[in-house]
Parts: C-alpha cells; sequence; structure tokens
C-alpha cells in the first residue's frame, strides 16, 4: 500500500496564507480556504487537515497527522513529545514581559512576588526558575494585555509583534522571553514510506527558501 503524508495546517489565522503559499511555491496543489476540514493534494502524496493551531502538537503527538505547521511558541507550551523538523521563517514574533508603562523597571528581579497574568504558563514558569525569581502565573486564555489595567496582575507575559497591542492598552515591552517562528514539526517515529516523503518534500522546502535568499 502506498502511503500518504498527512498535513495539519492552521485553518485560518496568522500561520495559515504562509503556510498554504509554502506548499503551492513547493509545486503541491490542494484546495485551501473553501472551508472543508481536509484536502488531498492532486499531485503529491500528501493529505491536508484544516486545524485549530493549538490542537496541531497534539494531533501530532497521537498519530492523527504526521506533520503539522504551528508558532514554536505553541509547539513549546504544549510540551508534547514532537519532533521540530525544519524552522520555515514566516510568523515571527516574540513571546515578552510586559508592564503598565508609567512604571519602573529595573530588572527582572521587580517581578519577585508579584503577580504575571499569561497563556503561557510553562515557557514563563522556566524562564521564572531560570532566573531565580518567584512570581504568581495567573492563566488567561485571551486578552491578556487587559490584565494590568483591571487589576488581575501587575505583569503580563505575552506574544509581541510590532508591539502596537501593548501600546495601546497602555503596557511597555520590558524583556523578550521566546522568540518564535512558523516550525515543520512530525510526529516522533515515522515509518519508512512516510519518512522519505517527508524528506522529498523538506528538499522542496529549502530549494524555495534557497531560492529566496
Ligand atoms: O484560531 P486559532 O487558535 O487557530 O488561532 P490563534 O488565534 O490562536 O492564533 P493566531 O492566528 O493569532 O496566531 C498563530 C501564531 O502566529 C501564534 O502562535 C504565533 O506563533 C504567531 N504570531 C505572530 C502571533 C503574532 N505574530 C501576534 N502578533 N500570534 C499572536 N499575535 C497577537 C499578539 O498576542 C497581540 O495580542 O496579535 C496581537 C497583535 O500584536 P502586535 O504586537 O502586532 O500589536
Ligand atoms: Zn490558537
Amino acid at each position: 500500500m502506498s502511503s500518504i503524508l498527512r498535513i495539519a495546517l492552521q485553518k485560518s489565522g496568522r500561520l495559515s496564507e504562509d503556510s498554504y503559499q509554502l506548499f503551492k511555491e513547493c509545486g503541491i496543489r490542494f484546495d485551501y480556504g473553501t472551508g472543508k476540514l481536509k484536502s488531498v493534494s492532486s499531485n503529491f502524496p500528501a493529505e491536508f487537515l484544516f486545524l485549530r493551531d493549538d490542537d496541531i502538537p497534539g494531533y501530532v503527538e497521537d498519530g492523527v497527522a504526521d506533520l503539522g505547521i504551528v508558532g514554536e511558541n505553541v509547539a513549546v507550551e504544549s510540551a508534547r513529545n514532537i519532533d521540530t523538523v525544519h524552522r520555515l521563517g514566516f510568523s515571527k514574533c516574540r513571546l515578552s514581559l510586559a508592564i503598565p508603562r508609567g512604571n519602573e523597571w529595573n530588572g527582572i528581579q521587580d517581578l519577585s512576588g508579584k503577580n504575571i497574568a499569561t497563556s503561557y504558563p510553562l515557557i514563563l514558569g522556566n524562564y521564572l526558575r531560570d532566573q531565580n525569581i518567584s512570581a504568581d502565573i495567573h492563566v488567561i486564555s485571551g486578552s491578556v494585555e487587559i490584565a494590568p489595567g483591571i487589576g488581575l496582575a501587575e505583569a503580563i507575559c505575552d506574544i509581541v509583534s510590532s508591539g502596537s497591542t501593548l501600546l495601546s492598552n497602555g503596557l511597555k515591552e520590558v524583556e523578550v522571553i521566546f522568540r518564535s517562528e512558523a516550525i515543520l514539526i512530525a510526529r516522533s517515529t515515522l515509518e519508512t514510506e512516510k519518512q522519505s516523503l517527508l524528506d522529498k518534500l523538506l528538499f522542496r522546502i529549502k530549494a524555495v527558501q534557497a531560492a529566496k535568499n
């Protein structure tokens, strides 16, 4: 039986368009943006699944998908047993600590004993442990940047790209704790046939990237 790679992509969001473009530039055709949950490529042994980004690491670990594209921030925070096979260079952003603009900042020790709101408790927890800082992590799933304004936390740790969201919420970025970009992830043990399809795919991705540099 000939195998087919199952590849999980974000259905709609900041990774979607560039993920689709990447496969298109690799010469791999499939229907995208039709609202369907999956699409089989017409010219490469691959089937694409369109999912929420947060679900992709789990599906790859469980073998529902063989490969996926996610932000490194999401892959690391998921703590799933998955492999990073390639860095893709798009959807770049950083995970940063931010505090109210008017507050003084003398360094990370200022956060000792403080409340920090975030959707990234694992990455933040590891960072604070490395820095020997003991602070309370308050997990919230969205709109983290409003937490200081409503008295929920003294600082936040959130994804930043242009910085305009921080600015419009009266916050300033004081420390970058993690830099992220889109990555290609894979199940940690792929069957031989799937591995050779992945090798073919990687060869094309690298050629596309090299042509751009
Ligand atoms: O619906 P689904 O769960 O699939 O998507 P999502 O809403 O969880 O994710 P999405 O599409 O917003 O982001 C997908 C990935 O893109 C993230 O996991 C990051 O790896 C990456 N990325 C790049 C970003 C940003 N840039 C970004 N700016 N993710 C989020 N943001 C947020 C940021 O948190 C801030 O609130 O966008 C807001 C605007 O940022 P500024 O600094 O440009 O104002
Ligand atoms: Zn998400």
